[in-house]
């Protein structure tokens, strides 16, 4: 039975159509496509979030040195207060501003006459009391459609206070999902602070992670792992991160990229102008991880670093294997589905491999092509929605040069035998007949569970709650359900402590919700 079809059944035939493409079940021999990053069809209820969510909420968010105000009506900042768990400590006497919220709260007569007034205020209100070194503005939907210069505003601020000001026009309406607030995010940060810093790194050895954004922790043991095998970690792009340090990061010799969707603008342009090469990583597993450090020492070269990260693997691996037996042997044969935004689907499918789960199901909710297919195969991809609409930085040919720290030669060897700027894809990831369904929404989730009938579906706050009243386990694996870290050797221990003690606590199992024994909804038709 094709559990895509008894979805589809239900849908009218429009729907039907264009549904069908956001689907497939893998089959390896077959070099498979799907349709992603189009528009959610109107009255459909995703998943996804806006424009403005991924500017301001994710990849500016973490940033802890700077005021980030947000010009609308006060529900957008509101709601995008302390939701996403991107931990920040302070740095020494620099400010965390992270647990703040800032926003203009636009009223009616800021429409009909204009915010901008509202917003300069909002600029000496959060000079006075917080005299920050940097301000950021992200605009959402009303600031854009009744067209607030919000950029002038940022200029005559820096010209004012001498601080370094940057607005975003990330208005909530832009594109079709989150995803397009990560590039206007990254455009923002490579135009006005990539490359200003002066921060000079102590090592040879230096990284920056990029798109990693300290969900629970997970950049700090990242960091703590790779500082161990001795690397220094100029900047985390944005968990727990700096204006400062990203400022500077433009020094370090090697991009990780962690989540791909969110970030490979930026591996990508700094990859342009200042020729710092970019390697995929995965942090998530122990498989993940191992790989990712190894190729790390591969693309260095040194014999030292290429020993010292084996000794450091084998002292982790060492400290956790017993839990890790441990926690497989409980949830050995069990089955997942996995539904997150833009790579955490893909990412978590192998530790939960190391655990003995295997996947049935997973899909984002805003991934591109490139996101499922990979990227060697799809080098120009035409149907990307938040290009045509968003501006690509531009770099003149005189900025572009090989990175000083390796020869033409000594590249074009690395590039041959490590996977440098390539990204595999979800699909190639996956077992013959498990499914991929994109941008899935309530309806499908429901329908899928009944057909496919996971231990464990792992998701968001949007689907957590109704599918563990219908009887099946839901971890969130945005907020981690407020524990974590999940990343690296004792993350993947944390992880599959959880799991466990979610699977093996089936209190759901024991209530009977009320719609299974009474009618919730009632009426008769035609009547007055
Ligand atoms: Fe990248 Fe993310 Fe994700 Fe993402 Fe997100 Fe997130 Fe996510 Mo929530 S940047 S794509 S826009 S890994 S906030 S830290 S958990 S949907 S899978
Ligand atoms: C966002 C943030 C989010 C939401 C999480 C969820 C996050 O998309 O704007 O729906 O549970 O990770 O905090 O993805």
């Amino acid at each position: 039975m094709d559990a895509n079809a008894v979805v589809l059944e239900r849908y009218n035939a429009k729907v039907f159509k264009n549904r069908k493409e956001h689907m497939l079940r893998v089959d390896p021999a077959a070099e498979q496509q799907i349709i992603a990053n189009t528009r959610a069809i109107p009255g459909i209820m995703t998943n996804r979030g806006c424009c403005y969510a991924g500017c301001k909420g994710v990849v500016l968010g973490p940033i802890k040195d700077m005021v980030l105000i947000t010009h609308g009506p006060v529900g957008c900042g509101f709601y995008s207060w302390g939701t996403r768990r991107n931990k920040a400590k302070a740095e020494g006497d620099d400010p965390n501003f992270i647990q703040y919220c800032f926003t203009t709260d636009l009223q009616e007569p800021d429409i009909v006459f204009g915010g901008t007034k509202k917003l300069k205020k909002a600029i000496d209100e959060v000079m006075e009391l917080m005299h920050p070194k940097t301000i950021m503005i992200a605009a959402t939907c009303p600031v854009g459609l009744i067209g607030d210069d919000i950029q002038a505003v940022a200029a005559e601020a820096e010209k004012e206070y001498g601080i370094r000001c940057v607005a975003y026009s990330c208005e909530g309406y832009k594109g079709v999902s989150q995803s397009a607030g990560h590039h206007i995010a990254n455009n923002g940060l490579m135009k006005k602070v990539i490359g200003t810093g002066s921060y000079e790194p102590a090592t040879k050895y230096t990284v920056n992670i990029l798109g990693e954004y300290n969900i629970g922790g997970d950049g700090w043991e990242q960091e703590r792992v790779l500082r161990k095998i001795g690397y220094e970690v100029v900047s985390i792009f944005t968990g727990d991160g700096s204006v400062e340090r990203i400022a500077s990061s433009h020094k370090a010799n090697l991009n990780l990229v962690q989540c791909h969707r969110s970030i490979n603008y930026i591996a990508e342009m700094m990859k342009t102008k200042y020729g710092v090469d970019w390697l995929k990583v995965n942090f998530i597993g122990l498989e993940g991880t191992i790989e990712s450090l190894r190729h790390m020492a591969a693309y260095f070269g040194d014999p030292a670093l290429i020993q010292r990260t084996e000794e450091v693997i084998a002292e982790e691996l060492a400290e956790i294997q017993d839990q890790m037996a441990a926690y497989k042997a409980r949830l050995n044969g069990k089955t997942a589905a996995l539904f997150v935004g833009g790579s955490r689907s893909h990412h978590y499918q192998g530790l939960l491999k190391e655990l003995g789960v295997s996947t049935v199901l997973a899909g984002y909710e805003f991934g591109h092509r490139d996101d499922y297919e990979g990227r060697e195969i799809l080098p120009n991809i035409k149907e990307d929605a938040d290009s045509k609409n968003i501006e690509h930085l531009e770099v003149s040919k005189d900025e572009q040069k090989y990175h000083a720290f390796l020869t033409q030669e000594q590249y074009d060897k690395l590039a041959a035998t490590i996977p440098l700027e390539k990204y595999d894809g979800m699909i190639r990831d996956m077992a013959a007949g498990s499914y991929v369904v994109d941008d899935l929404n309530m309806y499908e989730a429901d329908k899928f569970v009944e057909v496919l009938k996971p231990d464990i579906f792992f998701s968001g706050i949007k689907d957590k709650y109704a599918l563990q009243k219908a009887g099946t386990l839901s971890r969130q694996l945005h907020c981690y359900d407020y524990s974590g870290p999940y990343a690296g050797f004792k993350g993947a221990v944390q992880f599959g402590h959880d799991v466990c003690m979610g699977y093996f606590t089936p209190a759901w199992h024991m209530v009977t919700p009320p719609w299974k024994t009474r009618a919730t909804l009632q009426g008769s038709v035609g009547e007055k």
